[in-house]
């Protein structure tokens, strides 16, 4: 008796709790340091500058006009010509993220060229999202928010999904990132 009153009692307390984290789950931010302020946390965002192209390009932390705060993150491509792929990513918490759940990943951003579109990737075991979303963009007009939504399947995979936020550039030019969020909605 007292073994099957301990299951009973556990199955209890284990639904209530698949239930609260589904609920939690909405509204909560899923990116660390998404406005870059924290310097000590800076490793949470994974790079990638394509500097094997050319060895001036480069993803860094810059102080220059920020949407907020003091700091925002710049993608920089040096060659005239050709396009070098660059991005920033970060790893989140599978834990963070239910079946069938709508999505929403926002940043704010500026560029000192004609941005035409963002590829927001979102990739785990079995993820493997890639959407090229357009943004007209007219060169140094200010920051401008970027928003799009993305409903996750009805199989998510194990593992914590990276979320890149990934552009091709042409020319020597810039795009500044700030403000980066992504939430269930
Ligand atoms: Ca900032």
């Amino acid at each position: 008796m007292k073994r099957l009153l301990f299951l009973s009692i556990s199955v209890a307390i284990l639904g209530t709790g698949c239930k609260k984290a589904q609920q939690n789950t909405i509204g909560i931010e899923l990116i660390d340091n998404g406005d870059f302020e924290d310097a000590s946390n800076a490793t949470v965002w994974e790079r990638v500058a394509n500097d094997n192209g050319n060895p001036n390009n480069f993803v860094g932390i810059s102080n220059v006009n920020p949407s907020s705060g003091q700091f925002s993150m710049e993608l920089h491509h040096d060659d005239t010509i050709g396009c070098y792929e660059q991005w920033i990513s970060q790893s989140i918490d599978i834990v963070h993220f239910v079946e069938n759940q709508k999505y929403k990943v926002a940043f704010s951003f500026r560029a000192d060229f004609n941005v035409s579109s963002f590829n927001i990737i979102l990739r785990n075991d079995n993820l493997n999202f890639f959407e090229n979303q357009a943004v007209p963009y007219s060169a140094n007009s200010g920051w401008k928010d970027f928003e799009y939504e993305l409903t996750l399947p009805s199989t998510i995979g194990t593992t914590n999904p990276d979320l890149w936020i990934h552009v091709c550039h042409l020319g020597n030019h810039s795009i500044w990132i700030d403000e980066v969020s992504m939430k269930a909605i």
